[in-house]
């Protein structure tokens, strides 16, 4: 595969340290097996998240330079309103300090015009903090994401669709009065970044308004979905980025939107509203005890600027080209080491398929996340899992939840990390699958109440 190089040359440099073998072992024990818990430096390639670790341009570091920190109406707020207007012709827009900021102003609004009495959300797939938000104010998360998304071995252009047979299933056995909202994840995170065709956008949107239900567009990686509608839907191929950007939210009431990805800024959020002025008054109420006063939600003048420059970058069609085409870059070599995964490659990252890879390990000893140790021991290059350790126990009966997917997740932050970085986690990752069948599970050491994933100390399984 040919390789697209950087469209933008380097102008200061952060050094990272490569470490021995004997330094990371010793890392990982004291990490209780917990790669969440390693101090950064112990790192020397960081793929546990693309959320705020890119790096802004020259143009965004000097927007930095021109913050208005006015308590009220600073200037950057209205630069970032004028480009949300512009790429979502949406009419109101919220800062917030980041994407949960906007979940937690917006969803309690919304369950409040719900008429039934069992609140829910329906999503291709809720993201964890999103399904954690609709959950803490008493709905119900469900997802209906397309079938084809959990086969990671076949092809398919649109793992991030929604099932619309499932979805109108849904609204009828819970009752569309009960629907606060239907959620559109772009690019779909959990199923491994993959996109949602606007063909699938739309009727989506179609069948929750029959139901006048409204669309809220969870928009963390929206020009990445846009750039994969251009690349693989017939009709938007000679699209520019941002009339596909245009039509992908004149589907949608409203977005949520975390700033840290596609936009590039190290902090910040979004909660636009298209016209509805009078849930726009309500969200305001809320933002301010919540996130700050209505034209800054949680960030500095300066950050709203670097925002406001940011959301412009990230629609850049070559810039796009390069970064989805670094990610599919390690995805092809990582195939062709023999590492099974999510194929196609996401936007965001390669997903790599544990199940697969560590047949032998059952959920409960944690594939993914022994993988993730694997290729931590191997390179220090540190991945994130997505399986079982993040799912948790069920509630209610305290087993463990079946987990469909065991997958380690290798997030590429954006402008961050060359080309020759990822022929050094491909060529990692490629010998751990060559000494696979060796690999111990883990079990815990201590293993907290909620949320376990960033705290939990682990070992090995001693057989
Ligand atoms: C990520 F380890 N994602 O993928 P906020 N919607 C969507 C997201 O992907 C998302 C948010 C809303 C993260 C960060 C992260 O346990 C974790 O700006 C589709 O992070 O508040 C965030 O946006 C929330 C990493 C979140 C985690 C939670 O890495």
């Amino acid at each position: 595969m040919k390789r697209i190089p950087e469209p933008f040359r380097i102008k200061m440099v952060e050094p990272i340290r490569m470490t021995t073998f004997e330094d990371r072992q010793k890392a990982l024990i004291e990490a209780g097996y917990n790669p969440f818990s390693l101090k950064s430096e112990d790192v020397y390639i960081d793929l546990l998240t693309d959320s705020g670790t890119g790096a802004m341009s020259d143009r965004q570091w000097a927007g930095l330079m021109m913050g208005d920190e006015s308590y009220a109406g600073s200037r950057n707020f209205f630069n970032v309103d004028k480009k949300v207007k512009e790429l979502f012709g949406y009419e109101y827009t919220i800062p917030t300090h980041q994407g949960r900021g906007a979940e937690q102003v917006l969803f309690p609004c919304l369950i409040e015009r719900v008429k039934g009495d069992k609140p829910a959300f329906i999503s291709n797939y809720h993201f964890d903090t999103t399904a954690a938000h609709v959950e803490l104010n008493g709905a119900k998360a469900i997802n209906t994401l397309t079938p084809e998304a959990l086969d990671t071995t076949s092809y398919y252009d649109w793992k991030g669709n929604f099932d619309l047979e499932a979805l109108v299933k849904t609204i009828e056995q819970h009752g569309a009065e009960n629907i606060a909202g239907v959620i559109i994840t772009v690019t779909c995170n959990s199923s491994g970044g993959q996109p949602i065709s606007m063909a699938n956008i739309k009727a989506t949107s179609e069948i929750a308004h029959k139901h006048d239900i409204p669309v809220v567009i969870d928009s963390a990686r929206f020009c990445e979905n846009a750039w994969f509608i251009k690349r693989r839907e017939a009709g938007y191929e000679n699209k520019t980025i941002k009339e596909i950007i245009g039509e992908m939210y004149s589907y949608g009431d409203m977005l949520t939107m975390s700033a840290k990805k596609d936009p590039m800024v190290n902090i910040g959020g979004l909660l636009c509203i298209r016209k509805d002025k009078k849930l726009f008054q309500s969200c305001q109420i809320r933002c301010v005890p919540m996130e700050g006063f209505v034209t800054y939600g949680g960030l500095a003048g300066r950050d709203m600027e670097a925002l406001a420059v940011g959301l412009e970058e990230g629609t850049d069609e070559e810039f796009l080209n390069y970064r989805i085409g670094q990610v599919e870059y390690l995805g092809e070599r990582l195939r062709k080491g023999g590492v099974p995964i999510q194929y196609p490659t996401g936007g965001h990252a390669v997903f790599v398929d544990a199940k697969l890879m560590l047949p032998h390990i059952p959920g409960h000893q944690f594939p993914a996340h022994t993988l993730a140790n694997e290729l931590y021991l191997e390179s220090g290059v540190r991945g994130v899992e997505i399986g079982s350790l993040l799912l948790g126990r069920d509630p209610e009966t305290g087993a463990q939840k079946p987990s469909p997917l065991e997958l380690l997740r290798l997030t590429i932050p954006r402008r961050v990390y060359t080309n020759d970085h990822m022929d050094y986690i491909a060529d990692a990752l490629t010998s751990v699958a060559q000494r696979s069948e060796q690999i111990k599970g883990l079990k815990f050491e201590y293993e907290p109440p909620v949320l376990r994933h960033f705290t939990a100390r682990l070992k090995p399984v001693s057989h």
